[in-house]
C-alpha cells in the first residue's frame, strides 16, 4: 500500500501531505517547523480514533493500528499491533486501548520496533527487556534515537503522543532516581532536533515492575501543536531540584482536522507551579488534578477558534495503590459523567509523593454547526 485513499474530500494540501516516503527524508531534515502565529498549522485528516473497549479475544481486525492491553503481558505477539503493558488493571471490565483507522492499515517490524501506519499516522512500540538495559540513561537515549530513525524512515517525523513505561521508576541508584536517568536520556536524544523545546509531544511516564522499558508512540506526517497548562510550570522549565535534566514533554498536543479538534492530554497530576500539592492525600490530589485538567482544557479551547469545549473520548488513570481507588473512581465518574470510558491501572507515578495521574484524549466539536458530524 503506497497511496492512501482519501477519506474526506481532501484539498490539495491534504493530498500532498499524504504522499508518502519519497519526500519524507528531506521533510524530516527540518523537523517541526514552527508556524508563525498568523498561519494555522497544517490540518490533519482525522483518519484514526481511540476507543477503550473490551479486549478482543481473537485476531485483530484489519482497521486496527494498535491494541494496548494492560496487566496481561504479551510474551511475543505475532502481530506487532498487539501491545502488552505490565500494569494491573482495576475497576470493572477489562478494557483495551484500541486505535483504529478508516484508511488502509499496513504494519510490520523494523529494527525490532513494531509499527502500524495508515498514511496519516503511525503507532509503534519499542520494547527493551531488563537484560538489554545496563545503563538507563544510555538505553533511553538509544531507544529514542531508534524511534526517531524509524519515524523518519516511514515518513512520520512528528511525534504527537508518547508513553514511557519505566520499570522501578522511583528506585534510586548512585544518587539519582531512575526517572531522572530516564529524563536525561530522553532529552539527550530529543535535543538533536533543532528547536525541540518548542515542539515537544504530550507524554506519560509511569513505573512498572517488569524490569524493562516500553516506549509507545503515535506520530504523524504533519506536526500537532503543543499546549501548556497555565496552572503549571512547563515541565521543560522545572527547576533543577527535580533532576539534572528537566522532563521533555508538553502538557498536551492539539491536533486539528477539518471536522474536529483532538487534544492528547499528558499524564496530569497534583502539581501546581512545579510543586507537588497534598502529599499523602489521594482525595485532595485528585481534586487538584481535576482542576489542572479543567484549566488545560479551558486554555486549549481558548486558543482555538474551532473548538468550543472538550469532552473526553477516553481517560486513563494511574493509581500508585489500589487502596482508596474505588472512592476515587466514583469521584472521577461524578466529575466526567458515569459513561466516560475510564481505564484504571496500578502503577508508580514518577514523583514519589504523587499518588495518581490522569491522561486522556478529548475532542472538541467545531463551533460552526454546519460542520458538525455525528460522533
Ligand atoms: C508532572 O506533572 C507529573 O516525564 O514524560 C507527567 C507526564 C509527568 C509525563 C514525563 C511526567 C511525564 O511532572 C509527571
Amino acid at each position: 500500500m503506497r497511496r492512501t485513499r482519501t477519506g474526506i474530500a481532501a484539498d490539495d494540501r491534504l493530498s500532498r501531505i499524504a504522499t508518502p516516503l519519497a519526500r519524507s527524508e528531506s521533510q524530516s531534515q527540518h523537523m517541526s517547523p514552527r508556524h508563525p502565529k498568523s498561519t494555522p498549522p497544517p490540518l490533519h485528516r482525522g483518519s484514526y480514533e481511540l476507543r477503550y473497549e473490551a479486549a478482543p479475544a481473537s485476531a485483530l481486525a484489519p482497521d486496527v493500528l494498535a491494541c494496548v492491553r494492560f496487566g496481561t503481558p504479551i510474551a511475543s505477539a505475532a502481530d506487532p499491533r498487539e501491545i502488552g503493558i505490565a500494569l494491573p488493571q482495576i475497576g470493572g471490565v477489562a478494557l483495551a486501548e484500541v486505535w483504529r483507522s478508516r484508511l488502509p492499515v499496513t504494519y510490520g517490524v523494523s529494527d525490532g520496533i513494531g509499527w502500524a501506519q495508515d498514511g496519516e499516522v503511525v503507532f509503534g512500540h519499542l520494547r527493551l527487556e531488563a537484560d538489554q538495559i545496563s545503563n538507563w540513561r544510555q538505553s533511553t537515549t538509544d531507544a529514542y534515537v531508534r524511534m526517531e530513525r524509524l519515524l523518519r524512515r516511514l515518513g512520520y517525523p512528528h511525534p504527537l503522543r508518547l508513553w514511557n513505561f519505566v520499570s522501578d521508576i522511583n528506585v534510586e541508584r548512585d544518587g539519582a532516581e531512575r526517572y531522572q536517568q530516564f529524563s536525561l536520556g530522553r532529552r539527550n536524544a530529543l535535543k538533536e532536533r533543532p528547536g525541540f523545546e518548542n515542539a515537544l509531544p504530550a507524554a506519560t511516564a509511569i513505573g512498572t515492575r517488569d524490569g524493562g522499558l516500553s516506549l509507545c508512540f503515535l506520530a504523524a506526517r504533519v506536526p500537532g501543536e503543543p499546549v501548556e497548562n497555565p496552572r503549571q510550570v512547563s515541565a521543560f522549565r522545572y527547576p533543577r531540584e527535580y533532576g539534572p535534566a528537566s522532563p521533555s514533554f508538553a502538557r498536551a498536543t492539539q491536533v486539528r482536522s477539518a471536522v474536529s479538534v483532538h487534544l492528547f492530554v499528558s499524564g496530569t497530576a497534583s502539581v501546581v507551579g512545579h510543586r507537588t500539592q497534598h502529599p499523602g492525600e489521594a482525595r485532595a490530589q485528585l481534586e487538584e488534578t481535576l482542576r489542572n485538567v479543567a484549566a488545560l482544557l479551558r486554555h486549549a479551547a481558548g486558543r482555538t477558534p474551532l473548538a468550543t469545549s472538550y469532552r473526553p473520548i477516553g481517560l486513563k488513570v494511574y493509581f500508585r495503590s489500589e487502596h482508596e481507588a474505588p472512592a476515587l473512581i466514583a469521584r472521577l465518574q461524578s466529575h466526567f459523567g458515569a459513561d466516560v470510558p475510564l481505564l484504571c491501572v496500578v502503577g508508580d507515578i514518577c514523583r514519589r509523593d504523587l499518588l495518581l495521574e490522569i491522561e486522556g484524549v478529548f475532542v472538541a466539536a467545531p463551533r460552526v454547526p454546519a460542520l458538525q458530524v455525528a460522533a
